[in-house]
């Protein structure tokens, strides 16, 4: 096996004579020392470490310059951030990597004990073969224009359906429909699409068309007895746009689904811009009945007044909260008290994106009234998400 090739940047020549001493006991590890982040950056392309000890205060420059750095020459190692600075601080500056792209595969607090050291290498390595494996499969190009257009013309859209939970009971109780396009080779996200999606202006159509597969969808749904409401996430700016929602309205009647199934999501990460240049609109639907859910809530740049402006029925806290949360006490304090907010407001709470029993417990205990993660489904297509519901069923007679 190769070794796995580590790299210590730290000021402090007594601190990497002990470090050097712990990693010499440690089989497969080959160890490059440098009390110079400056060295070091010049010297990465061709040491090639697999994981970099990282030091945050040193004079040259600190470890926030040394991240920002290596996300300029894309580096794809693990780092594990060392500081004898509080733990608040440590964590505030692994987010900011994660932000940049580079990945912080642990937090090493000074002093420490060899054994603490062992077990943070052990965990930043796994960790790092186990993302080297994923990267494989995530990164697709972002389609062109031209791409895109044909695409759709040959019929491309799929909608997927994550189911959402009644955390008093863990029925499912909704559906959110999420766009796919079906390529030969792949299904793909909407990351790799949407940003064409806007950029050739076809928003607002391929919004209509999400919507009207949704609704045939929940008017089946219905039919079959599951009662479930359907989730539609639109952009805030086709909403200042009269004709686009009565295009909504008439597909929702022809289709006979009440619109009190419906409800549509706006997203806290786009802007929200001059709130009443689409307010009279998102009223008429209020008042049809559909409920309008912030969505992504404690992401983006979402400003609190405006839950004093847009009567949200909803808030759809974000999975950056949500997924792990009882493993750290600042989205423990941010969930708890987002939570309340929502509660305070009269909306409805959903979590999103919880993976594990930690998450649902938590939120569970919290008071949401929803759960939407990975920890009970995935997003499913069509068949999948009638076996499913059909199997949800049987567990209930
Ligand atoms: O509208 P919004 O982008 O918030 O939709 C939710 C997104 O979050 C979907 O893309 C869905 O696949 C994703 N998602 C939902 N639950 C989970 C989860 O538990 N883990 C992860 N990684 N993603 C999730
Ligand atoms: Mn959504």
């Amino acid at each position: 096996m190769t070794p796995c090739k580590v790299l210590v940047i730290d000021d402090d020549p007594m601190f990497l004579r002990m470090i050097d001493g712990v990693l010499a006991q440690q089989d497969g590890v080959q160890v490059v020392l440098n009390n110079s982040p400056l060295l070091a950056l010049h010297d990465i392309r061709r040491t090639a470490p697999d994981l970099i000890l990282l030091d945050l205060c040193m004079p040259e420059m600190t470890g926030a310059k040394v991240l920002a750095q290596l996300a300029e020459l894309s580096y794809r190692g693990s780092v594990v951030l060392v500081s004898g600075y509080e733990r608040r601080l440590l964590e505030a500056i692994k987010d900011y990597a994660g932000s940049l792209g580079v990945y912080v595969g642990g937090i090493l607090n000074k002093p420490f004990e060899p054994a603490a050291l062992q077990s943070v290498l052990r965990l930043a390595l796994q960790q790092h073969a186990r993302r080297s494996e994923s990267r494989l499969f995530d990164s697709v190009a972002p389609l062109s224009g031209s791409e895109l257009r044909q695409l759709l013309d040959a019929g491309a859209l799929e909608l997927s359906y994550q189911p959402r939970y009644r955390m008093l009971d863990g029925q499912p109780a909704g559906i959110e429909a999420l766009a796919r396009l079906r390529t030969q080779r792949q299904l793909l996200q909407p990351q790799a699409f949407m940003p064409a999606v806007f950029a050739e202006g076809l928003i607002k159509s391929f919004s209509l068309q999400v919507f009207e597969r949704l609704i045939a969808d929940l008017a089946q749904l219905h039919v079959a007895g599951h009662l479930l409401s359907g989730s539609i996430n639109l952009a805030v700016q086709t909403l200042a746009d009269d004709e686009f929602v009565s295009q909504l309205r008439e597909i929702c009647s022809h289709a006979g689904v009440d619109w009190r199934f419906v409800i549509v999501e706006l997203s806290a990460k786009q802007p929200f811009g001059n709130v009443s240049r689409y307010l009279d609109n998102l009223l008429a639907l209020i008042f049809s009945g559909c409920r309008i859910s912030i969505d992504n809530f404690g992401g983006g740049q979402f400003a609190l007044a405006l839950l004093k402006q847009i009567p949200f029925a909803e808030m759809k806290i974000d999975q950056s909260l949500i997924s792990g949360v009882t493993g750290d006490s600042r989205s423990c304090v941010l969930v708890r008290n987002a939570v309340r907010l929502g509660q305070e407001f009269g909306m409805q709470v959903v979590a999103v994106g919880g993976e594990s029993r930690e998450d649902w417990d938590f939120c569970h205990d919290l008071g949401c009234d929803y759960f939407q993660g990975y920890y009970r489904s995935k997003p499913l297509l069509w068949p999948d998400l009638l076996a499913s519901l059909d199997t949800q069923d049987g567990d209930r007679s």
